[in-house]
C-alpha cells in the first residue's frame, strides 16, 4: 500500500459532500447514452485506465522570455517534486507516472525509485537537455549540440544522451525523449543539410545504446530558441529521423510546436497510419509554444486529436500505443492546480472521443454527408462527460473534486513553511 500526502480523512470528507449529486449526474447521464446505446459504466472503466505522465519540471513555475515570479512553497530538488507529483496522483488518478529531465532531476537512482515508490509513483520517459548549459558542462550548446559544427561538442551531446539512457535503466523508464534547440537566427548561418546530416549521425549513436525494449522519441517544433530555422522543424522531419534510425524510433508530437492553424489531427492520423506515432506533449497554445494548460485554448482540437487516438485504438492498429504527457508552463497559476485540470481535461477528451458513433461516421462520410459526419463529431464532443470522470476518480481513491480538495487541505499553505523561496531555479520549458 502506498502513502498518500494529503489526508484520507480530507479526501472523503470533500467527496462525502458530492457524492449524492455525482450519483444523480451520473445515472442521468448513463440513461442519456443508454438512448444512444452506449453503456456509461464501459466508458467510465475506460477512462479509469486511462493515464498521463507529469513532467517534473511542470511543477515549479515557469518563466517568461523576460522574467520569472516563483511561486510559494516551491519544490526545492527532484524529491520535493516527487511529491508534488503524488499529489497530483491521488487526488487525480490519472497520473501514475513521472518523466524525469536529466540533470534536473538527476539524484541517486536508488533514491529516486525508493522516493517514486513510497509514492506508488513510477518513471515515464527520460528527458535529456542539450538545449542549455548545464555548470559543469565542458562545451556549450550556444551553437547547436547534437547537430554542432564541431565533432567534440556532438560527442558531448551524445554521451549525455547515453547516460540518460543509463539514468533510466537503473529506474524502470522505458523511453528517451530527445528534444534539441539546434537551429539558426540568420539566413545563410547554417547549412541545413549538412546541420541534420551531423543530427542524423549523432543519433544513430544514441540509438545504437537504446536497450531492445525501449523507444527512442524525437520531439520536433518549429522555431524557438532558433527564429529562423530548426534542425527538428517539423512532423516531416520528424517522420524521416525516426524511419532512418529504426523500428524503436518514434514521433512525439507537442501541440504547442507548430506554425498556428496547421491541422494536428491530421498530421496525428498520418504518424498513427506509418506507424510513427510515438506520443505526445499535451498543453495548449494561442500563439506559438504557449505551454498553457491542456484544452485552455482549443478544446475541441484536443478532442479531435483525441477522436483519432480513439479510431485507432478501436481499430485495433498494430502496435499503437501512444505514451501521453503533459508539458506545460505555469506563471499565473499554482503548478498543482493546473497539472491536476490539464490531466483531467486530456482525460476529458478521451472520454468524449469514446462516446463517437463511428458506424454512424462511416456511413456518413460514405454518403459524403459532410453536415452530419461534422455532427455526429459535435455530438459526443458536446456531451458533459464530467459526471465520468469523477466517478472513476471516486471509483479509484481519488477526489471528486481534485482543485477543492487540495485547496481543502492547505497543502500549498503546508510546503510554503517547509520550502523556503530560492533565488533562480530551473524550470526551463521545451
Ligand atoms: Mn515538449
Amino acid at each position: 500500500m502506498s502513502e498518500t500526502i494529503i489526508s484520507a480523512d480530507i479526501v472523503d470528507k470533500n467527496n462525502a459532500a458530492r457524492e449524492a449529486d455525482l450519483k444523480r449526474d451520473y445515472a442521468a447521464l448513463g440513461e442519456r447514452l443508454d438512448r444512444r446505446g452506449i453503456a456509461v459504466d464501459a466508458i467510465r472503466d475506460k477512462v479509469e485506465k486511462f493515464a498521463v505522465a507529469i513532467p517534473s519540471w511542470g511543477v515549479g513555475t515557469g518563466g517568461t522570455r523576460f522574467a520569472r515570479f516563483p511561486g510559494v512553497g516551491e519544490p526545492r530538488d527532484i524529491f520535493d517534486r516527487i511529491e508534488d507529483c503524488a499529489v497530483i496522483r491521488q487526488l487525480t488518478q490519472a497520473t501514475p507516472t513521472v518523466s524525469l529531465h536529466i540533470p534536473w532531476d538527476k539524484a541517486d537512482p536508488n533514491r529516486l525509485k525508493q522516493a517514486a515508490s513510497r509514492f506508488g509513483l513510477g518513471f515515464d520517459a527520460m528527458n535529456s537537455n542539450t538545449f542549455s548549459d548545464a555548470s559543469d558542462q565542458k562545451l556549450s550548446y550556444k551553437f547547436g549540440s547534437l547537430s554542432h559544427a564541431d565533432a567534440a561538442t556532438r560527442r558531448q551531446a551524445v554521451e549525455h544522451n547515453l547516460e540518460c539512457i543509463e539514468i533510466g535503466k537503473a529506474l524502470g523508464s522505458k523511453a528517451l525523449t530527445v528534444w534539441i534547440g539546434d537551429g539558426s537566427n540568420f539566413p545563410g548561418q547554417v547549412n541545413f543539410a549538412k546541420a541534420f546530416e551531423r543530427y542524423l549521425d549523432a543519433m544513430k549513436e544514441i540509438y545504437a545504446g537504446l536497450p531492445d525494449d525501449w523507444k527512442l522519441f524525437t520531439e520536433h517544433k518549429m522555431y524557438e530558441p532558433a527564429f529562423y530555422s530548426t534542425v527538428v522543424q517539423d512532423w516531416g522531419t520528424n517522420y524521416i529521423i525516426a524511419k532512418e534510425l529504426g523500428d524503436k524510433a518514434f514521433c512525439l508530437v507537442d501541440l504547442g510546436h507548430h506554425a498556428p492553424n496547421v491541422n494536428i489531427e491530421m498530421i496525428v492520423s498520418r504518424l498513427i497510419q506509418f506507424k510513427k506515432l510515438g506520443g505526445f506533449h499535451f498543453n495548449d497554445s494561442k500563439y506559438g509554444d504557449d505551454d498553457l494548460d491542456a484544452g485552455s485554448i482549443d478544446p475541441y482540437r484536443l478532442f479531435l486529436v483525441f477522436n483519432e487516438l480513439v479510431d485507432a485504438e478501436l481499430a485495433g492498429a498494430e502496435g499503437f500505443d501512444p505514451a501521453h504527457m503533459l508539458d506545460q508552463s505555469h506563471n499565473v497559476t499554482d503548478p498543482i492546480e493546473s497539472l491536476m485540470l490539464s490531466a483531467v481535461e486530456v482525460q476529458r477528451a478521451y472520454g468524449q472521443a469514446l462516446l463517437v458513433d463511428r458506424q454512424a461516421l462511416q456511413a456518413y462520410q460514405d454518403a459524403n454527408d459532410a453536415l452530419m459526419a461534422t455532427q455526429t463529431l459535435k455530438a459526443a464532443y458536446r456531451t458533459d462527460v464530467e459526471p465520468i470522470l469523477a466517478m472513476a476518480r471516486l471509483n479509484t481513491g481519488g477526489a471528486i473534486d481534485p482543485v477543492a480538495t487540495y485547496r481543502a487541505a492547505g497543502y500549498r499553505a503546508k510546503v510554503a513553511a517547509e520550502r523556503p523561496a530560492v533565488a533562480g531555479g530551473g524550470g526551463g520549458i521545451v
